[in-house]
Formats: C-alpha cells, structure tokens, sequence
C-alpha cells in the first residue's frame, strides 16, 4: 500500500516509465497502414492490434516492479474497474485511437494510479509531440517545467473541450454541449482524445473539460489527478468530487466551477 510521499513518487516513476515505454511502441507504428477494427459493427469505435499490444508491455511492465497491484485497462479481458480498496493502475494504452489511426497527433498513453479508489499518481504521455504530463503527491509537471491551471475568470473566454464518445447517443448530448459552449464561453475545442483535454487543463492549454455521458475511468483518472495537483478541480456532473465510476466529469481551472457544473447538470 503505498501511503507515504516515498511510496507515492515510487509508482509516479514507474507510470511515467511505463506511459513512456508504451507510447514509444505505439509510436513505432504510428502513420504506418494499420488493420483497424471496430468494437462493435458499423461503430466508429476504432481498435488496432497496436492498442492490445501496448497495454500487454504496459501492463508486463507494471507487473514486473509491483506484482501485488491491481491493473485495470481498456483493452482485453482486464479489470475494468477500480477497485474500492488497495492499489490499482489505470491505463489506456492509445487515448484517440481515431487520431491514431488518421495520423493525427493528438493521443497519449495514459497511466494513473489509484489508492483505494482514488487517483495519487499520473503521467499521461503523447508520444508524436513528446509531451509528458505528470503528477504525483507534489506538482503536476509538463515536460521539465511546472503545470498551472489558468487563472482565467471570465466565462466569456473560457475554451471549453467536450469528451464524448462516437455513438448516437453520445453525439446527441455532445450537440447539446456544443451549442451551449458556443453560446455561453469563448471557444470550443474537441481533441477527440480526453487524457489530452484533462492534460491541457492542467497545464492551463485551455479552461475546462466536459461530459454528461458516462465514461470509463482510463479515459479520465490520470488525467483528474492532474488538473487536481495543478490547481484545478473535478467534479460529476452534480459537482460532487469526481471518483472512479463518477456519471460525468466536469474539470476546470477552478474560477467559475460552480457556475459550469450548474450550466451543465443534468437535472437543471
Ligand atoms: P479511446 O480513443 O481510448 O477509445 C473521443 O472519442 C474520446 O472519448 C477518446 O478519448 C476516446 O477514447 C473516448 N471514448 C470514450 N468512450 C468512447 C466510445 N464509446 N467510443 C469512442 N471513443 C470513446
Ligand atoms: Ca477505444
Ligand atoms: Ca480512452
Ligand atoms: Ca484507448
């Protein structure tokens, strides 16, 4: 269990070897031509071969230093819950698989771990800019420099990045957001990849972050530790504090939190 600072910095530097080392296996292979599948007929729920393969070197990687530790992970039969109690790492070996397989850059390998259900340690890494986003008990770091949230007020210049899925449900609510952030906040922004929109709010690329579907927690735990120990804050959609299996997430610089949770809660 790790409970100490020590213990803490300890698996950061292995989640952060270990998003280095599987983002650079993915990276071998990226802008190659690539056999996609999808998850489910007709989706646009995209998976390759390469996305299995990094979170087995991922997760061999983890289990060579910490055998006793949980892991949870997107692809295959892993565990696709964090568990309440003990240690558990949380990864996504390719976040935006789309912009993966479209050669677009923006995707990252995403390592969390959490201690009794809650996030302690992160590096979300995006191997074709080389960018590392990473916090333990201390800072959130990007790359050698420390990582602030920002500290705009003003809702009107607030850029705002949804993190929806492909399906038709999600693409219905995701409509409802865009319509709202175009008409309330300065400017939208959809990466397509949600370590990426958590990791620029962090690091104060933009203000805030938001889903009213649920999502799974390797699409958001690394990347809620991070704005967190950046200054930031997460929430559900009600503005509770985000945990694992949480219905939505809302993370932000922190200004205005309030009044985003209650322009997006569901119930109002
Ligand atoms: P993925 O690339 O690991 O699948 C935009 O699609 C973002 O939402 C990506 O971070 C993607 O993660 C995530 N996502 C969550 N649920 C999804 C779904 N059902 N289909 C596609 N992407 C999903
Ligand atoms: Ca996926
Ligand atoms: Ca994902
Ligand atoms: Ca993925």
């Amino acid at each position: 269990q790790p409970s100490t600072p020590t213990d803490i910095d300890d698996r950061l530097d292995a989640a952060v070897a270990a998003a280095e080392h599987g983002g650079t296996v993915a990276l071998d292979s990226f802008r190659t031509s690539l056999d996609v599948e999808t998850k489910a007929e007709g989706s646009m729920d995209a998976v390759t071969a390469v996305d299995r393969a990094v979170q087995k070197r991922v997760f061999e990687f983890i289990g060579e230093r910490y055998p006793d530790d949980a892991v949870v992970g997107e692809e295959d039969d892993a565990l696709k819950t964090v568990p309440e109690e003990g240690v558990a790492w949380v990864v996504d070996p390719i976040d935006g698989t789309n912009n993966y397989v479209a050669g677009n850059r923006v995707w990252m390998t995403s390592v969390a771990v959490c201690r009794d259900g809650d996030p302690v340690a992160a590096a979300n890494y995006a191997p074709a800019t080389d960018d590392l986003y990473a916090a333990g008990a201390g800072r959130t770091s990007r790359n050698d420099t420390t990582a602030a949230v920002s500290d705009e007020t003003d809702l009107e210049s607030f850029l705002v990045n949804p993190i929806f899925g492909v399906s038709r449900s999600d693409r219905r609510e995701l409509s409802a957001v865009v319509d709202t952030v175009l008409a309330e906040f300065g400017d939208l922004r959809r990466f397509g990849c949600a370590q990426a929109a958590l990791s620029g709010v962090a690091a104060g690329e933009l203000e805030a972050t938001v889903s009213t579907v649920e999502l799974n927690d390797w699409d958001t735990a690394a990347g809620v530790h991070l704005v967190r120990r950046a200054g930031g804050r997460a929430t559900d959609v009600y503005g509770n504090r985000w945990r694992p299996g949480s219905r939505g997430l809302i993370a932000s610089n922190g200004e205005a939190h309030d009044m985003l949770v209650e322009t997006f809660d569901p119930e109002t």
